[in-house]
């Protein structure tokens, strides 16, 4: 919005949400606290994760904290917070996570709002201190307010998503989000606890010389994806790929360049979940000047039918996406 492009970086993300939320007027001010509980989870998890290499020595020494979750796993710990954190908000009736089967009922019947989140993404990253991230989707619930929340509220599609983006927990942690209008980066200040702006209105490149994608699988990539691959080749672009979406991404964002996770022969609607992996960085990308398919179409255009389905997906710069479709 022109309010949130007045502002200067270095500003706090409080001080941005609040301005931000002054160029509506009549809003409550419910999505921006909701926002304020995601970054307060990312802060969480991001002091969970800057001591992970030092839990199993506390847990050797029977040094547990108050809720004995020191030998739980990351990923367990980061869905434990979050789910809290959003529970004590208030503003979300409802959460679906990758780390639960079933929607995850917050007991706030009259929040307007539900999340669906990949709370740790980038598992085989998780133990070796590698980036990893938070990814999260946010809707306007579609069922009554004051009943319980339903499969409806989250199969709604991706063109309903009022926000998204993802944390970082890389070299810096970094939270990026849109909602709706523009994308924008703060990075965590450990020592005032505060994420700054810092990457403001972030636009893809149209075009990039970077390919992130598993080579491994190369023999049972569709024949378009192994084009795609030789066509990368010939053009001496960069191969850089972490294994962590999240991280992938952010840096296409900022450099140029594509993601790449397609189908394969044993998993032919490849390994990412739609809910919380693609629709979310596929709103990012598209709100950023970039663009995400599945090969056949818009990503943000598939209606969903589950809550867990997978997707091959396609993502960053825009040319990029569309010449690996071309192909
Ligand atoms: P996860 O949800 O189990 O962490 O899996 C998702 C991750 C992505 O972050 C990453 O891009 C991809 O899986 C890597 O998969 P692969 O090891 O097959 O290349
Ligand atoms: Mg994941």
């Amino acid at each position: 919005t022109a309010q949130e492009l007045a502002l200067p970086v270095g500003v706090t993300l409080d001080r941005f949400i609040m301005h931000s939320q002054s160029a509506f007027p009549y809003a409550t001010g419910e999505l921006s606290q909701l926002l304020r509980d995601i970054a307060l989870a990312g802060k969480i998890i991001n002091r969970e994760i800057n001591r992970a290499g030092l839990v199993d020595i506390a847990g050797a020494n029977g040094t547990e904290n108050v809720q004995g979750e020191n030998q739980q796993k990351l990923d367990i710990v980061a869905n434990i917070r979050f789910i809290r954190a959003l529970k004590n908000g208030g503003e979300v009736c409802a959460i679906l996570s990758e780390e639960d089967e079933d929607i995850i009922h917050t007991g706030n019947n009259h929040g307007k709002y539900v999340v669906a989140m990949d709370p740790l993404d980038g598992s085989s990253n998780i133990d070796v201190n590698v980036s990893i991230g938070t990814i999260f989707s946010i809707y306007r619930r579609v069922t009554l307010i004051s009943e319980p929340a339903s499969m409806a509220d989250f199969l709604q599609g991706g063109r309903k998503q009022i926000a998204a983006g993802y944390i970082l927990y890389g070299s810096s942690t970094m939270l990026v989000y849109s909602t709706g209008d523009g994308v924008n980066g703060f990075t965590y200040d450990h020592s005032l606890g505060e994420f700054i702006l810092s990457h403001k209105n972030i636009c893809s490149p149209a075009h990039g010389n970077i390919y992130s994608v598993n080579e491994g699988h190369y023999n049972s990539y569709p024949p378009f994806v192994k084009n795609y691959i030789s066509h990368c080749k010939s053009k001496s672009y960069s191969g850089r790929y972490i294994g962590s979406l999240v991280g992938d991404f952010h840096r296409n964002l900022l450099k140029g360049g594509v993601y790449l996770y397609p189908s394969t022969k044993t998993d032919p609607k490849g390994k990412l979940r739609l809910l919380y992996e693609c629709y979310p960085l596929a709103f990012i990308a598209e709100k950023s000047g970039g663009k995400a398919s599945d090969g056949f179409g818009n990503i943000l255009d598939i209606i969903p039918d589950s809550f867990h389905q997978r997707s091959p997906i396609y993502i960053g710069s825009a040319e990029m996406v569309k010449d690996v479709i071309k192909l």
